[in-house]
C-alpha cells in the first residue's frame, strides 16, 4: 500500500506459483458475435457431446455447448434483432429455451421446437426488455434434467443505457464474475450418471458436490474492490442459501429479469433452482492475501483471495432502476395456479403435462393476476416438504403478495421463477406482451420432467 508498484509485482510473482497449484475458477468466455452490424447480433451455438476432468485423472462424459460442458456467455443490448444458429450434434433431439426471454412462442425454445439429432434451429429475436442476466438451456419433454445435469447450460446477458451507465464493475471475469452453480453426484469413476431412485423421483435429483462454472471447490483472485458476482442456481433441484464467512454483508442489485429499483444489503441469499441474484461483494477493505469464502449454509462452495490492490474507487449504488409496478386495479383475469402431488404424480391444478391440451387462454398485453399456491404437503403419508419453484415462460411478473403479506425486498423487481414452499400462497402480477404458446412449470427438473408443466395460449 505504501509502494503500490511493489505489491503489483508481489502479488503477480505470488500468482504465477499458486495458479499452478490451485483450482482456479473458470470463466464461461462471452461468445463471438458474427454480425458487427450495429443493432443486430448473430450467434453459433453447437449442442455436442463432451469429457470434462472435474476430478483430477477422471474423464467425465459431459454435454456442452460449444465445448466440453456448459456453454459460453451470449451477450447482447436491448434493441438487438437477434439470430441464433443452434446445431444439434447429439444423437438424441434436444431444445433451447431462452430462459428470462420475453419473445415469441415459436421462438422460445420449449418441448415444441425440437432440433432433431444431426439437425439445425435458427430462432430469431428482438430484445425488448430491461438489463439482465438470463440463461438457455435444453427443455425437451420428460428429459430436460438429464440434459441440463450432464452440462447444458449458459448465461443470456442483456446489456441497456442503464446497465452501462450504473458504476458497478463490468468487466468480465475481472470484476463482474458469472457463477453458475449446480450439484453433482460422481460415481467412483468420476461419472456424472443420471439414474434416479425413489428418493429423486420425490425431491428431486440432488448431488453432494458443488460445482461452480463446471468445478469443484475453485478460488477466485480478485482486486481489493468493489465486485459483481452474477450467481445462477442452475441446479436440477437444489436450492441455495448462498452466504459469506465472517457473515459479510453484500448488496443485491437485480433479480431474474433485471436491477432492482434500490442495492439491498443481506447477508443471505436464497436461490430456488433457475432463480438469479447479481449481488456486489465490497472488499475494499481488505488487504492482499486475506480470503473470503462463498458458502451454501455452512458448506464452502468457493474461496475469494484478494490478491491485487485495486486503482479504481468503486462504491456501491444505492439508487439503481426505476420499475413501473403493476397496478392491481388493472387486473382483468385472476387465475389460480395449485400444485400439488409428490414424486411421479406431481400436477399443477389436478393435471399433468399433455402437449396436445392448451390448459390456459390469455390475451396480448393484459393484466393478470396469479394467485400460486403448493398444496404438496398434508398428505400425511410422508413428513418431507416439498417446495415447487414456479417457472413462466415468455414473461417476467412481479410479485405482490407472499403468504398474505409483502414479498421480501429482493422479490420486489422483476421474476421470472418464484418459490413456492410447502402449504404457501404467492400472487404475481404478469402481462404478457408476445404472442404464441408458452409453458409454466415447477423448475425442479424432475417435477417438470414428470409432468408437473402446462401450456397457455397468449393471442
Ligand atoms: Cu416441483
Amino acid at each position: 500500500m505504501d509502494n503500490p508498484n511493489r505489491q503489483a509485482v508481489d502479488s503477480g510473482i505470488m500468482n504465477n506459483t499458486k495458479d499452478e497449484k490451485k483450482n482456479k475458477l473458470p470463466i464461461p468466455p462471452l461468445l463471438e458475435d458474427k454480425n458487427p452490424e450495429e443493432g443486430k447480433a448473430e450467434f453459433d451455438l453447437n449442442v455436442q457431446y463432451g469429457k470434462k476432468e472435474f476430478i483430477e485423472g477422471q474423464e467425465t462424459e459431459t454435454l456442452g455447448y460449444n465445448g466440453d460442458y456448459l456453454g459460453p456467455i451470449i451477450r447482447v443490448d436491448k434493441g438487438d434483432d437477434v439470430k441464433i444458429n443452434v446445431a444439434n450434434t447429439l444423437d438424441e433431439p434436444t431444445t433451447v429455451h431462452w430462459h428470462g426471454l420475453e419473445v415469441p412462442g415459436e421462438m422460445d425454445g420449449g418441448p415444441h421446437q425440437v432440433v432433431d439429432p444431426k439437425s439445425s434451429w435458427q430462432p430469431y429475436f428482438t430484445i425488448d426488455q430491461p438489463a439482465a442476466t438470463l440463461w438457455y438451456h435444453p427443455h425437451l419433454l420428460h428429459k430436460t434434467g438429464e440434459q441440463v445435469y450432464k452440462g447444458l447450460a449458459g448465461l443470456f446477458y442483456i446489456e441497456d443505457e442503464k446497465s452501462k451507465e450504473l458504476n458497478i464493475p463490468k468487466e468480465h471475469g475481472v470484476n463482474d464474475i458469472p457463477l453458475v452453480v449446480q450439484d453433482k453426484r460422481f460415481t467412483q469413476d468420476g461419472q456424472i450418471p443420471y439414474e434416479l431412485g425413489m428418493r429423486d423421483v420425490m425431491d428431486g435429483f440432488k448431488g453432494d458436490t458443488v460445482l461452480v462454472n463446471g468445478a469443484i471447490a475453485p478460488e477466485l483472485d480478485v482486486k481489493s474492490e468493489v465486485v459483481r458476482l452474477r450467481l445462477l442456481n442452475g441446479s436440477n433441484a437444489r436450492a441455495y442459501d448462498f452466504n459469506f464467512s465472517d457473515n459479510l454483508a453484500f448488496y443485491q442489485i437485480a433479480s431474474d429479469g433485471g436491477f432492482l429499483e434500490n442495492s439491498i444489503e443481506m447477508h443471505e441469499v436464497s436461490l430456488a433452482p433457475a432463480e438469479r441474484a447479481e449481488i456486489l461483494v465490497d472488499f475494499s477493505d481488505y488487504n492482499i492475501g486475506d480470503k473470503v469464502v462463498l458458502r451454501d449454509g455452512s458448506y464452502e462452495v468457493m474461496t475469494i483471495t484478494i490478491t491485487e490492490e485495486s486503482d479504481s474507487s468503486s462504491s456501491i449504488p444505492e439508487e439503481l432502476v426505476d420499475i413501473v409496478q403493476y397496478d392491481r386495479d388493472d387486473v382483468v383475469t385472476t387465475r389460480d395456479f395449485v400444485m400439488s402431488g409428490m414424486g411421479p404424480m406431481v400436477a399443477i391444478n389436478g393435471k399433468q403435462m399433455d402437449m396436445d391440451r392448451i390448459d390456459e387462454y390469455l390475451n396480448l398485453n393484459e393484466l393478470e393476476e396469479w394467485v400460486v399456491t403448493n398444496e404438496s404437503a398434508g398428505m400425511g403419508m410422508m413428513s418431507g416438504e416439498t417446495p415447487h419453484p414456479l417457472h413462466v415462460h415468455g414473461v417476467q411478473f412481479q410479485v405482490i403478495e407472499r403468504n398474505g403479506g409483502e414479498p421480501p425486498l429482493n422479490e420486489q423487481g422483476w421474476k421470472d421463477t418464484v418459490m413456492v414452499e410447502s402449504g404457501e400462497e404467492v400472487r404475481l402480477l404478469v402481462k404478457f406482451k408476445q404472442k404464441g404458446l408458452f409453458m409454466y412449470h415447477c423448475h425442479i427438473l424432475e417435477h417438470e420432467d414428470a409432468g408437473m408443466m402446462g401450456q397457455f395460449l397468449v393471442e
